[in-house]
């Protein structure tokens, strides 16, 4: 079954809005399998964002994501990287459609409310990064055979 890391970054926190997105990934069908509020240290975020180290925006973006406590949530399900991307929406919330994360709750590409891993591969290397595998918990669902 594929996992996804999802960050409920720091903008969405002060903004009251960790309910709120967490909710809406809920509510697609993916099951919660870990979940915690959370501060990210400068030595995790470059590990985290290190395929973006070489970019203009590298140091901003280390600095907004440790600049404030954060909620960290695994997410699983089948297509579970693509579902979360879909209803995150478009990285610029310019272009992130009415309906996506980013496109009803937020305006600037720097403050975005939410992360979530780009492929399968980056989730496991994600997931990895910031959980133990005790952390992460296998469980059944009563509905699960209403919608997997
Ligand atoms: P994320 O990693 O945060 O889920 O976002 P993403 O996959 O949609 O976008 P990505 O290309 O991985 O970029 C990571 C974050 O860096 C900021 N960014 N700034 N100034 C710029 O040109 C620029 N480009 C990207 C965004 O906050 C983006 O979420
Ligand atoms: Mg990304």
């Amino acid at each position: 079954m594929e996992r996804t890391l999802v960050i409920v970054k720091p903008d969405a926190v002060q903004r009251g809005l960790i309910g709120e997105v967490i909710a809406r990934i809920e509510r697609t069908g993916l099951k919660l399998v870990a979940l915690k509020l959370s501060k990210i240290d400068r030595e995790t975020a470059h590990t985290h964002y290190q395929e973006h180290v070489n970019k203009p925006f590298f140091q901003g973006l280390v600095n907004f994501i440790t600049s404030g406590p954060v909620v960290l949530a695994v997410f699983e399900g089948p297509n579970a990287v693509s579902i979360v991307r879909k209803t995150m929406g478009a990285t610029n919330p310019v272009d992130s459609v009415p309906g996506s994360i980013r496109g009803d709750l937020a305006i600037s590409l720097g403050r975005n409310v939410i992360h979530g891993s780009d492929s399968p591969e980056s989730a496991e290397r994600e997931i990895s990064i910031f959980f133990s595998p005790d952390e992460i918990l296998s469980y059944e669902r009563a509905i699960d055979n209403w919608i997997l």
